[in-house]
This record gives C-alpha cells, sequence and structure tokens, in this order.
C-alpha cells in the first residue's frame, strides 16, 4: 500500500508537468515547434552574451515556460534608454508570428556586427520580445488527427473551465481593460473567443501584464511602444477595438493623430493595410486596448501573413517556404518602428514639444505627487485631483470649465461641480510635484496649460510653478500669477518659463495654488505639462 501510494505519487509528479514536445511534420519543418524555439534562442544568447539576454516573464498554465529576451547593449543593466515591447502566439495556431519574433531576434543579433543602423537601434534601445505567450497551445495545435494532421487549429490556451469540457480561454479577450464590455468576446467556455470568466483568469495574460506593470519605474511607463504579432491579414491595428469612434474620451486626438500617422508610416515600408482595429471587428478586453488605455503605450496589432483567404486552414498553416520572404518583408517596417517609437510624436513632427525628457497629458497616473511637502492646508475634495472637471457657473460666468485641455483628465481643484467652499472651491493650499526628470545641458523650454479663474480676490491668492534641483532640494520660481480684484472666467491658457539655468540637473516641478485672500470662488487647472526639446 506504500509502495502504491509512493508510485501513484511517482506517477503524478511525471505526469503532472507539461506532456512531450510536439513537432512540425517533414513538409512544413522550416517552421519552429516550441522545443526548437527554445533551442533557437538560447542558441541566440549564446552566440551574443554582451547584447542578448534570456528570461521568463512566467508560467503558462501547464507550467510551460513563458520565454523573452532583452536585446540592448550593455544587456544585464537597466539603462535610461526607451523600451520596446513585441510579443507572438496569444493564439496558438497564428505560428507565423514566432517566425516573425525569431527573425527579429536574429537580424538585431546577427546585424550588430555588421550593420551600423541596427548597432545604432540595438545600442540606444531596449528591446523586448516574447515569443510565445501560449506555449501550451503551440504544443497542443501540433497534435490532432484527421485530413490536416497534426495540425487542430487551435485559437486559445488550454486551461479547462469549471462545469463543462470546453477548454480554453481566448488570451486577446482576457486583459483587463473594458473586459466583456462591448459584445467583442463570448461568455461561452466553446466559443473560440471566450473571455474567460474573469479579466485576467488566464495566468499568461496575468504573466504579461505583471511584466509590463513591471516596466513603470518612478511612476512612468518605460515601454514607449508595442506590437503583438498574430496572423492572418496583412493589416497594422491601432486601438481601440471595444469601440468604432475613432477618437473616445479615452483617446486623445494626438495620440490618434500619431497612432494614424506611424500606422501608415510602418504599412507604406510592408504593404500591409493600416486601420483601427474596430475596423475589422469589435473586440474587448484585447491586449492593445489595455496596453494603450492603462499604460498609454503605442501598442498595434499585427495580421501577418498570409492575406485573408477562405479556409481556417489555408488563413493558418502557410506552407514554411513562406516563412524566410514574409518575415524579411517586415524588416523595413520593423526598422522604421525601432527608429520613430521611443516617441511617435515624432512622426507628426513635434518632436521638439513632445519628445522632451517630459510629457504629461495627465490621462493616466504619471508618478506625480499630491502634497510633496506635507504643508498644505486645503481639504481633500478641494485639493488638486486628476479627473475630469465638472463644468461649474457662478454669477452667470464660467468658473471651472467641462473639459480638460487634452483628453477627459486634468489636474483640477475642487473638481467636483459646484462652488461650496472647500469642497468645489480651493480654499487654503494645495501642491502638486512632478517626478524628477534628468534635464539635458541644454534643455527647451517648460510649458503647461492652465486655467485660473476668480472672483474678486487680491494678491495673497497666487498659481506658481518652480523648478527644484532634486541635489540642493533649492526652488526657484519661474513662473507665477496673482489674483486680481476682479472676476476672471475659466479659459484654457498657455504658460512658457525659460530651464535654462537648471540644464545637466535632476529637476521637478513644483506647483502650488493658493486661495488665501477674499473668500471668492478659485479654480485652478493643470494639462499637458512638457519639458521640451531645445529648436533643432
Ligand atoms: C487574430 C485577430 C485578432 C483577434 C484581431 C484583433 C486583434 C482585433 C487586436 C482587435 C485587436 O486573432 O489574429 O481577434 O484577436
Ligand atoms: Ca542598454
Ligand atoms: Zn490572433
Ligand atoms: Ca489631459
Ligand atoms: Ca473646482
Amino acid at each position: 500500500m506504500f509502495l502504491g501510494a509512493a508510485l501513484a505519487a511517482l506517477f503524478i509528479a511525471l505526469t503532472a508537468g507539461p506532456a512531450a514536445a510536439a513537432d512540425f511534420p517533414a513538409r512544413d519543418s522550416r517552421y519552429h515547434s516550441f522545443t526548437e524555439m527554445v533551442a533557437e534562442i538560447k542558441a541566440v544568447q549564446a552566440a551574443n552574451p554582451g547584447i542578448v539576454k534570456l528570461f521568463s516573464i512566467g508560467k503558462s498554465y501547464q507550467g510551460r515556460t513563458i520565454w523573452a529576451a532583452k536585446i540592448s547593449d550593455n544587456v544585464a543593466t537597466d539603462e535610461a534608454e526607451p523600451e520596446f515591447l513585441f510579443d507572438s502566439l496569444h493564439h496558438a495556431r497564428e505560428h507565423m508570428g514566432v517566425e516573425q519574433s525569431l527573425y527579429l531576434l536574429n537580424t538585431l543579433a546577427k546585424g550588430y556586427g555588421s550593420d551600423s543602423q541596427i548597432k545604432e537601434l540595438v545600442d540606444s534601445r531596449e528591446i523586448y520580445i516574447i515569443f510565445a505567450l501560449n506555449p501550451d497551445g503551440f504544443e497542443y495545435d501540433l497534435t490532432c488527427g484527421g485530413s490536416h494532421a497534426p495540425y487542430c487549429a487551435w485559437r486559445k490556451n488550454r486551461q479547462p473551465n469549471a462545469g463543462t469540457s470546453a477548454i480554453g480561454t481566448d488570451l486577446n479577450r482576457n486583459y483587463g481593460y473594458r473586459w466583456a464590455c462591448c459584445g467583442g468576446s463570448s461568455g461561452s467556455p466553446s466559443s473560440i473567443t471566450y473571455r474567460g470568466k474573469a479579466a485576467w483568469s488566464a495566468p499568461e495574460t496575468r504573466a504579461l501584464r505583471d511584466f509590463v506593470l513591471s516596466r513603470v519605474i518612478g511612476g512612468r511607463q518605460q515601454i514607449k511602444s508595442h506590437i503583438t504579432f498574430h496572423t492572418n491579414g496583412k493589416l497594422i491595428l491601432w486601438p481601440y477595438g471595444y469601440t468604432k469612434t475613432d477618437i473616445p474620451a479615452d483617446m486623445t486626438a494626438l495620440d490618434h493623430a500619431a497612432f494614424v500617422a506611424f500606422a501608415k508610416g510602418m504599412a507604406a515600408r510592408n504593404g500591409y493595410e493600416a486601420e483601427q482595429s474596430s475596423d475589422l471587428y469589435i473586440t474587448d478586453g484585447d491586449q492593445i486596448d489595455w496596453m494603450y488605455g492603462t499604460q498609454r503605450i503605442f501598442s498595434f496589432t499585427w495580421e501577418l501573413y498570409p492575406p485573408e483567404t477562405s479556409t481556417v486552414w489555408g488563413d493558418h498553416y502557410p506552407a514554411d517556404e513562406n516563412i524566410a520572404a514574409q518575415t524579411a518583408n517586415n524588416r523595413a517596417a520593423l526598422v522604421y518602428f525601432l527608429r520613430f517609437g521611443w516617441c511617435p510624436y515624432s512622426v507628426l513632427g513635434r518632436i521638439q514639444a513632445d519628445c522632451g525628457p517630459l510629457f504629461d497629458d495627465t490621462e493616466i497616473n504619471r508618478g506625480w505627487s499630491l502634497n510633496p511637502d506635507g504643508t498644505d492646508t486645503a481639504v481633500a475634495t478641494s485639493r488638486f485631483s486628476r479627473g475630469d472637471p465638472e463644468p461649474t457657473t457662478q454669477n452667470g460666468l464660467r468658473s471651472q470649465p467641462d473639459r480638460a485641455s487634452s483628453g477627459r483628465y486634468a489636474f483640477v481643484t475642487g473638481r467636483l461641480a459646484g462652488s461650496t467652499p472647500n469642497t468645489n472651491d480651493l480654499d487654503g493650499q494645495t501642491t502638486l510635484a512632478s517626478p524628477f526628470v534628468q534635464l539635458p545641458p541644454v534643455p527647451g523650454r517648460l510649458s503647461f496649460r492652465y486655467v485660473y479663474s476668480h472672483g474678486p480676490s487680491s494678491a495673497s491668492d497666487y498659481l506658481k510653478v518652480w523648478i527644484e534641483d532634486e541635489a540642493t532640494k533649492a526652488r526657484t520660481l519661474v513662473w507665477s500669477k496673482a489674483g486680481t480684484a476682479g472676476t476672471i472666467g475659466a479659459s484654457w491658457q498657455t504658460a512658457t518659463a525659460v530651464l535654462t539655468p537648471f540644464g545637466g540637473k535632476r529637476v521637478r516641478i513644483v506647483i502650488r495654488a493658493v486661495d488665501a485672500g477674499p473668500n471668492s470662488l478659485m479654480e485652478v487647472l493643470i494639462d499637458d505639462v512638457r519639458i521640451e526639446r531645445p529648436p533643432a
């Protein structure tokens, strides 16, 4: 009996891990199986240890490793370089994506010693590739019988679902941004677009999420641009998938313009078609919606070769003779993406204004601190908060605008509508501080958008902006505006200040509003804070 129990335990130990490796049939042997993929990336690392470092972002449901590589100079060190993310194989049957990721790895690693453009990209950026987000599906897809054996045309992961024999979650419907919102996924476990029982119910999406969140440093997301490789249709898709609206409230007009221009720039280089992802069909809980919606990463889905065919087999199993030409066809578009993706606003010709050391449209939390000195006297409801300003009118005059300067959010005092003291009105002092930012030797200007409205006031009311030197803690006043006797209505204005005295320093921006004078309504809003690049 003990022996029986021990044998049973041994049997469980031996069978609990991933099943034996599956492979492509001889006619498609140029495709990499999961095992061959792992061997290939290990060989590339071994041949290029100075610039390629493999790591794992976590495990699949069945316990397989989700492999990733970092490619950069000084690869073991986290340098202050813009970061890029690529991933492939959310969907098991989309094997060309793995080939595209391996092509990219090889292009960067092999080109480093011989191609000056590749060397420059690798030296100045930190590039991450996640090769197969869905390794369980990868293996399973090569294990079916029937007329297309060994292919299964499997899409989802291999996670069981309670109360049914139907297996798997569509990983590209399981992300936690507007999950299940809009009819772009299925609640039925037997569907190929089953979204899972909750957002992030799949270990594979959690692993990707946790890796991306680990790249938020000092409140700022280091990954600037991202491509997820899918098949098929030869398309470049930008967010959102959840809505057909071109510029919904959770996208700024500027970001939309950058998405369109950047996608078209890539498409011009590989002959794909660029469009909003919902132009294909509505999806919810998909990856790029989460990447942009919560992280403001310029995130694209590439639908690789082949073009749309009439069958699932034609769509997903092009002969392996196509791999070399079709992955190489994307070289120029990938180089372009790596060149401009550190700041896609540069594609719009906005490099000076929008690609400096700091650009914050306040649509997500980018690491500002409230009350940094602990000296603020305004109560919580009256202080600055980041949110959607509610319109307020007092004595026929608009005191708080109903719109942020960009997108839907701004920093706003007493955010809610109304003029109740200490609730909607600022009373006392409230202070915001940006994260610390390294300025170049010759910095561009500080610019920001603001509203400063008030009833009859005096110079003891003010809005002031300082630059604080991290090393000395010294604060220098660079801009200020004081209250006046008249009544001033709300309108968005642009302010600028010269930063040349702070060249080469690590600094932060400190913004303070004080309502200490006559007890009348005072409102302050701040949006679109930029430390620009100097004019070229
Ligand atoms: C695919 C198609 C893909 C999907 C399309 C899509 C991706 C739409 C991202 C929107 C956003 O499976 O390759 O259905 O996931
Ligand atoms: Ca580096
Ligand atoms: Zn896909
Ligand atoms: Ca804004
Ligand atoms: Ca207010």
